[in-house]
This record gives structure tokens, C-alpha cells and sequence, in this order.
């Protein structure tokens, strides 16, 4: 995969290091749009233009319906609003029209996802939009926690995550292992981490294989994963459903210059407690994993059309952390709902008082996917795909 780079990081880089000679220790990494960055507080809900044209839409049908309002009651009103809400421009017109009573099929240009007029969505309405083939463009939004019980650390898990034990590979900061600027300066800690997190040693586990089964059923648009441990790959989620937005260890270049260096020759000198050198440039090499302050993939930019396009996303195993991939969560259509499966709340799920069409399954991932598998009826067919 390419990972693309700009030359700002390499200024930014320079700048970095003249700051360090004067100044003593390196910064704390900072927000970049369209660069990986970690933030210390999630920023609520991100306004898409999505966002702001529906909003232009209540602000008109308030003003064409004072009328209606006192002859209808306030349920039909809400319900005809709900409609304008998640109709397309040819069909909001046909309200405006009056046509709207020549019953337009709704369902067929954007499913209605609440059964219950008003209500907020619970797991049983999920799997019942999955059964009833409502939700037909599925996107997955999945960090280190999916991979946990296939035996490799996350970040953040206390106690067990990387960041909780870091003390062998002496850093000044925990992101420091995976900052470009530290590692410019110093790539050992970052080549002793990656002995352990190098793809091989590892299998995918039930999880993984959930998310290959909603593609075996047609039913994934795609799936967006921070993980750097091909686990996906291994599963068989084919290429073109995944976005692996932190990059891979499955390509290797120079960290200057770019240019590309054969990545299993890589892997062979990092695991024998080397340091791979560009040929051209005598660089650093190392694998094409996004470090804090570089570049995401171009690949990761498909998300402004997917999210627009998804009728269903579901996170798992993430804090939402690290932007830009934190924010992006807030990019589907207000009325799409958002199915969190993980440990803890994150994100826009830390609210007090949920959006009606977010659900919340807290608990162990494997469990908690268990349980949904078994809603959906799928237990045998999923045991079958793993053992094959
Ligand atoms: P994180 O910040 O460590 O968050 C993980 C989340 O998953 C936390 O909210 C945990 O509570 C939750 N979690 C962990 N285990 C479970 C479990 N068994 N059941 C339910 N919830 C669980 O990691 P993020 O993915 O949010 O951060 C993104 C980083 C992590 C990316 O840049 C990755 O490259 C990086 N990373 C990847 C791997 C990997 O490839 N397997 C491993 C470690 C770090």
C-alpha cells in the first residue's frame, strides 16, 4: 500500500529538531487535518455539510407548515418532518407539492430506522434492520481492542496495554514510540515494539471473522481499521473492502526518501536486532505504518464517500482517539444509526444522554459479537467460515 507523505512533515521535522537543540525535549504531537495526530479530548459532533443541508430542510419545512400544523396532529407533523429529514431533493419537493400524498415509497430511497415512532434504537433493532436487509451498506470502524483476544496488546487498556508497559524501550512519552520526529532522532525503541507486533505470530479471532461474514452476505460497504497487524487480511476480508488507515507492516520504505525497500528484507533485519538502510539515501527503513506527524493513506480519503453512503456503522474496539480517524465516526447521515461494541464509552458515546439512533453494548468484544451473532442467527455459518 502507499502511504503518501508531504514535504511539510519533512520542514516540519527540521523545525522540530532545531526546537529540540534549543528547547530540550519534543512537544506533545498536535492535530493535523488529514495527518495522524492523538488528541487528549474527543471534539463532539464534527458538522458535515450533510449536517447543514439538513438543517436548511427543518428550517423550511417550518416555515411551509403552520397550516398543516394545527389541522394534523403533532405525530403525523413529526412523522412527515422525519420523512423530509432522510428524503432525497426530487422527493422533498414532491412534499412541497402536495404530492407527497401520492404515497412515495420511503423505504426505498432511505429506510425509516425507527420502528417505534420516537424511540431510541436498541441491539434488537439492529439486528432486525440487519435481518430485514434494511441496512445493506455497512461500514466497520474497528481499532486495537478487536485484536486483544487474538493475544496482541492495544494502547490504552490498563494494565495490559502497550502504554502501560512501556518502561523497556526508554521513551520520554508514550506516542513517542510511534512519533516520526522521535523517530528520526532515535528508531530502536519503535524496531524493538515492532519485533512483537510484526504480522505472523498472530491468528484473527471471532471478531474478525464477524466482519468477513457481513461481506460474505453482501452486507459490508467497507471496513476501517486502525490496526497494523494484517489480522483483517488474514480473516479474508478482501483489499478492496478494507481500509487499513494507520498503514501496514506488509510494505516498507525509507522514511526520507521514500522510495520502497523490500519488506520482507526488512522484516528479516529488524528481527535480527537491525537497522535497515535505504540504498539510496542511507535513510532509516521502516514499515509502512503510519507514525504520529506523517500522512494517512489516500486510501483513508474514500471514507467522504463511503460515510455518506453507509445505512449502518458499527465501532468496535477503539477509543477514537487518534485523529483524523476519531472524527470521521461523525460523518454519516444524522438519521444513520451507530452500534458501539467495546469495553468502555468513547467518543460521541460518552454523552450522557445518547443520540437516539447510537446503541451502546458494553462489555468483552468476542462476547458481545457472540451475542449478536447469535441474535442474527448466524453462529453456525460463522463457525463453519472459521474453520475453513
Ligand atoms: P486503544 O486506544 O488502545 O483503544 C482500544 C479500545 O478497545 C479501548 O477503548 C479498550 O477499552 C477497548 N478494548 C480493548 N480490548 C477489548 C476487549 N477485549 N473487548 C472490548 N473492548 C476492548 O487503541 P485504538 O485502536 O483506539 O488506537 C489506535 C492505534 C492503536 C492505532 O494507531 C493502531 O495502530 C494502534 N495499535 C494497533 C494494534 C494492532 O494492530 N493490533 C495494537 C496496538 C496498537
Amino acid at each position: 500500500m502507499m502511504i503518501t507523505r508531504s514535504r511539510k512533515g519533512l520542514t516540519d521535522l527540521a523545525t522540530k529538531q532545531s526546537h529540540e537543540r534549543k528547547a530540550g525535549p519534543l512537544p506533545s504531537p498536535k492535530y493535523h487535518a488529514g495527518r495522524i495526530s492523538e488528541v487528549a479530548q474527543h471534539k463532539d459532533e464534527v458538522k458535515s455539510p450533510t449536517m447543514k443541508t439538513e438543517a436548511r430542510v427543518v428550517s423550511n419545512t417550518t416555515r411551509i407548515k403552520p397550516a398543516t400544523v394545527l389541522s394534523e396532529s403533532l405525530d403525523s407533523v413529526l412523522s412527515k418532518n422525519f420523512c423530509q429529514l432522510t428524503l432525497g431533493e426530487r422527493n422533498r419537493s414532491e412534499i412541497r407539492t402536495g404530492k407527497v400524498n401520492q404515497k412515495v415509497d420511503i423505504t426505498a430511497i432511505h429506510p425509516p430506522y425507527s420502528t417505534r415512532r420516537g424511540h431510541s434504537l436498541c441491539l434488537e433493532d439492529i439486528v432486525g434492520f440487519i435481518k430485514q436487509k434494511r441496512t445493506k451498506n455497512i461500514i466497520v470502524m474497528a481499532g486495537a481492542g478487536i485484536s486483544t483476544a487474538s493475544g496482541i496488546p492495544d494502547f490504552r487498556s490498563p494494565g495490559t496495554g502497550l502504554y502501560a508497559n512501556l518502561k523497556k524501550y526508554n521513551i520520554p512519552y508514550p506516542e513517542a514510540i510511534f512519533d516520526i520526529k522521535f523517530f528520526t532522532c532515535d528508531p530502536r525503541p519503535f524496531f524493538l515494539l515492532a519485533k512483537e507486533l510484526y504480522p505472523g505470530k498472530h491468528k484473527p479471532n471471532y471478531v474478525h471473522y464477524f466482519v468477513r461474514m457481513l461481506h460474505e452476505k453482501g452486507l459490508l460497504l467497507r471496513m476501517y481499521t486502525q490496526n497494523i497487524d494484517s489480522l483483517e487480511t488474514i480473516a479474508g476480508i478482501p483489499p478492496e473492502k478494507l481500509v487499513e488507515a494507520h498503514g501496514t507492516f506488509s510494505t516498507a520504505s525509507c522514511h526520507l526518501c521514500y522510495t520502497m525497500y523490500p519488506a520482507k528484507e526488512a522484516k528479516k533485519e529488524i528481527m535480527s536486532g537491525k537497522i535497515p538502510r535505504c540504498k539510496i539515501c542511507l535513510g532509516t527503513v521502516k514499515p509502512d505504518v503510519v507514525f504520529f506527524g506523517e500522512e494517512l493513506p489516500e486510501r483513508f480519503f474514500l471514507h467522504s464517500k463511503d460515510f455518506a453512503k453507509a445505512d449502518l456503522l458499527i465501532v468496535m474496539g477503539t477509543s477514537l482517539q487518534i485523529e483524523p480517524f476519531g472524527s470521521i465516526i461523525n460523518t454519516v447521515r444524522p438519521t444513520v444509526p451507530r452500534l458501539l461494541l467495546n469495553k468502555d464509552h468513547v467518543g460521541p458515546f460518552k454523552r450522557e444522554a445518547l443520540k437516539k439512533t447510537d446503541v451502546v453494548e458494553l462489555g468483552d468484544l468476542t462476547e458481545s459479537v457472540k451475542k449478536l451473532v447469535s441474535m442474527l442467527g448466524w453462529h453456525d455459518e460463522l463457525k463453519e467460515l472459521m474453520e475453513n
